[in-house]
């Protein structure tokens, strides 16, 4: 089994914020103290003074620390408004832990969303409250029970107003379900994992209760600050891979795809190459590589793809797709319908009469079943003594023999009338 390294999947992938500061123009904003002061300290932010790229560089210790903000709640962003960060990993990552260092006091409600897949719609991933039920609609549950784990839990952990700075958030996927000791044999778990985009939603802001008066001073001074995103994960290549490349497209934007192994193919080597659909793919699990095999088809095709009940009947699942040759079966390893196998291996037409054949398929001579008054090898005229080639084969002519011609019956192949002794008559030589 190959495993990429472990990496911090959200360093300097710029974040998109549906909020900042500074970006619709200056905004005072007040520094936060605890409750009961009267005089703050007042700022203004500057345009990119807070701007999302300090979500996901490096710098976020306390000394020398960058943070992206956002308005506050004068500019209405509290509940139930909300501030949106969005992280596009470019592609499926198996997710280990969000870490989120806050600047300013840790919200009252927060949630975690993610994707998994690009093309599918958000889904929560984990829910932080003081108020589950009142926020999200659901109950505060620190694990998940077996049966229902991939379910997003919600905690009030992280929801308490202090630290004023600096409070750390930690969401560790796998934590409080019950499977992840045996996560290699539970496909709910390694999905739930998965994830090609994360949102962290902030729903709202935590407050001392003096907002209700409200003094401007005083909701100037809640806002959203964020010193530093974290997401420890490893490119997700379902054991086939042990390096993700990275490519800058012309565009600015990343992608990144798994450099697969082990005969498979795709972004996150989830199929077998083209050539090797003999064995089902399968995730690679520390006791079985699932290997993708090569097809048998002779050196008639190129092309194959997987049949599970081929599979299962006789271990091979590669069918072989347009053979080349006139050649058919899962291994192009006969002949075509209505051909035969000539001398040399070569697949030679039948090309039985369709009017004079039982059946468009010869013998492996080449030979055509005829229907009763036909011959020939492909049964297309009328055997002698018969006339009229019709679906029906041909009709005898009943020639008698003792009037015919040279003692032997024959007729005209078209009407039927039979060649007579001299100065014998009739259609059939009888007078
Ligand atoms: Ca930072």
């Amino acid at each position: 089994r190959c495993i990429p390294e472990f990496e911090n999947a959200a360093f300097m992938v710029q974040m998109e914020a549906t909020n900042t500061c500074g970006d619709n123009g200056m905004k005072v904003y007040c520094i936060q103290t605890s409750y009961g002061t009267s005089t703050r300290s007042c700022d203004s932010c500057q345009p990119g003074q807070f701007s999302s790229y300090y979500l996901t560089d490096l710098h976020y210790e306390q000394d020398n620390q960058t943070w992206w903000q956002s308005e506050t709640m004068k500019e209405g962003i509290q509940y139930p408004n909300q501030v949106n960060l969005t992280l596009h990993l470019g592609k499926a990552y198996d997710i280990t832990y969000v870490r989120i260092v806050f600047y300013s006091p840790r919200p009252q409600s927060f949630a975690i969303y993610k994707k998994t897949s690009e093309e599918r719609v958000w889904e929560p991933f984990q829910y932080f409250s003081a108020s589950c039920r009142d926020t999200y609609g659901v109950q505060e549950q620190r694990a998940a029970e077996l049966g229902a784990e991939t379910r997003a839990l919600c905690t009030s952990e992280y929801s308490d107003i202090s630290p004023l700075s600096g409070g750390n958030v930690l969401f560790s996927t796998l934590e409080g379900r019950p499977s992840a000791f045996t996560f290699d044999n539970s496909p709910e778990l390694q999905e739930w994992v998965t994830a090609t985009d994360l949102r962290i939603s902030l729903d709202r802001l935590n407050t001392f209760g003096d907002e209700i008066f409200g003094d401007v001073q005083v909701l100037q001074s809640y806002w959203y600050a964020i010193a530093d995103v974290a997401v420890g994960a490893r490119c997700k290549c379902n054991g086939h891979a042990s390096v993700c490349e990275t490519q800058e497209l012309p565009d600015g934007t990343r992608t990144r795809a798994c450099r697969c192994e082990h005969n498979t193919a795709g972004r996150e080597c989830e199929r077998c190459l083209d050539f090797y659909n003999d064995a089902p793919w399968g995730r690679a699990s520390p006791t079985n590589v699932h290997e993708c095999k090569a097809c048998n088809c002779n050196g008639f095709s190129n092309k194959c793809e997987f049949d599970k009940d081929l599979y299962e009947r006789t271990g091979h699942g590669g069918r072989c797709i347009d053979c080349a040759e006139n050649r058919d079966g899962a291994n192009c390893e006969r002949c075509k319908e209505n051909f035969f196998q000539g001398s040399g291996d070569i697949c030679l037409p039948c090309n039985c009469n369709p009017t004079g054949s039982r059946s468009l398929q010869c013998n492996a001579e080449g030979k055509c079943q005829c229907k009763p008054g036909v011959t020939g090898d492909k049964c297309d005229v009328c055997a002698p003594n018969h006339y009229e080639f019709t679906n029906q084969g041909c009709k005898p002519c009943g020639c008698n023999e003792s009037g015919s011609y040279a003692n032997t019956p024959q007729c005209d192949p078209q009407t039927g009338v039979c060649l007579c002794k001299q100065n014998v008559e009739g259609r059939r030589c009888r007078e």
